[in-house]
């Protein structure tokens, strides 16, 4: 059996949780209970602070876990990392009070700078050759320079609305973050085969996302055109219509693309377009 460490309560529990459901893997959410075995698929979830997730999974305590990138590069824990998961995007960013006259990171040489991330701003430092101070706080960093015990920050951001309304101006991105799934580099052959499947259920959604479906009625006279427009998997599928000289013709175009196609289609004279959903996509 697996064993995925996830985050018990914060940003990234509900969508770990839904990316299991849409693989066909439901457990119940975490309540009071550190553990819940799947009915559908041999894992369990192991729930905990994210914090924890990078050496527990390291440890091999589990099999595999969600994780942020920059939890997981802070603590510098040796696992292998499956795959960027497309949420909990964030960036580690240093921000100074916005009256500063900011002009690059030498601003910084000699100041103090509040983080919960030291390793992560330490090897930026020393790569750009600064000496500052760092003072590790772990919670409401963004504080810091207002209470007087920092000059600067070094934390998550995401809109930049927490920085703006503590007075604070993003000055550099130093860390782009997003969750990842990783996994212990030493499983059992077994692990490995139940893995590969999660892996294949995933791919397939991963290919979903950002897809719709879109299906037409079409005068058959516009076929050739409609297919220079919507190219498919292979190619889109051309059904004749009990209508003399209409097709229905149906294909999977990319959700950021849909009103630029459906506006050229409608131009060669489509009619009646549906729009769906697309669950998975198995190639
Ligand atoms: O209890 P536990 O230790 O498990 O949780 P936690 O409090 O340490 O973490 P949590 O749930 O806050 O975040 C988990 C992970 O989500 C982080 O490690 C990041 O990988 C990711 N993430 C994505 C974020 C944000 N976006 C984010 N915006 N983590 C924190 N924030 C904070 C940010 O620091 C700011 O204070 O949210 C606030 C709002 O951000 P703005 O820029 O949108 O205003
Ligand atoms: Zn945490």
């Amino acid at each position: 059996m697996l064993r995925i460490a996830i985050q018990s309560k914060g940003r990234l529990n509900e969508e770990s949780l839904s990316l299991l459901q849409d693989i066909g893997i439901e457990v119940d959410a975490p309540k009071r209970k550190l553990l819940s075995k799947s009915q559908t698929f041999p894992l369990e979830a192991l729930y905990l602070r994210d914090d924890d997730i990078p050496h527990v999974v390291a440890g091999g305590t589990a099999t595999l876990g969600i994780v942020g990138l920059n939890e997981l590069e802070e603590r510098g824990a040796d696992v292998d990392i499956l795959a960027r998961l497309g949420f909990g995007a964030c960036r580690l960013s240093l921000a100074v009070p916005k009256g500063e006259d900011y002009e690059g990171p030498a601003w910084f040489s000699g100041r103090r700078i509040a983080t919960s991330y030291p390793n992560i701003l330490r090897k930026y430092l020393d790569d750009k050759g600064i000496d500052a101070k760092i003072e590790v706080i772990t919670g409401s960093v963004e504080i810091g320079p207002a209470i007087g015990i920092a000059d600067a920050i070094f934390d998550i951001v995401s809109s930049g609305g927490t920085l703006v309304s503590n007075g604070l101006k993003e000055v550099e991105r130093v860390f782009e973050s997003e969750a990842v799934l990783i996994s212990n580099d030493n499983l059992s052959e077994e692990e490995e085969k139940l893995l590969a499947e999660m892996m294949f259920r995933f791919e397939s959604v991963k290919v979903s996302r950002g897809k719709k479906y879109i299906l037409m009625n079409i005068p058959r006279a516009s076929v050739e055109e409609a297919i220079r427009i919507l190219p498919a998997m292979r190619s889109p599928t051309v059904l004749p219509l009990a209508a003399e000289g209409w097709c229905s013709l149906h294909s999977v175009v990319n959700a950021s693309d849909l009103w630029e196609k459906i506006r050229q289609l409608k131009a060669i004279g489509a009619e009646g377009i549906l729009v769906l959903g697309v669950d998975k996509i198995i190639p």
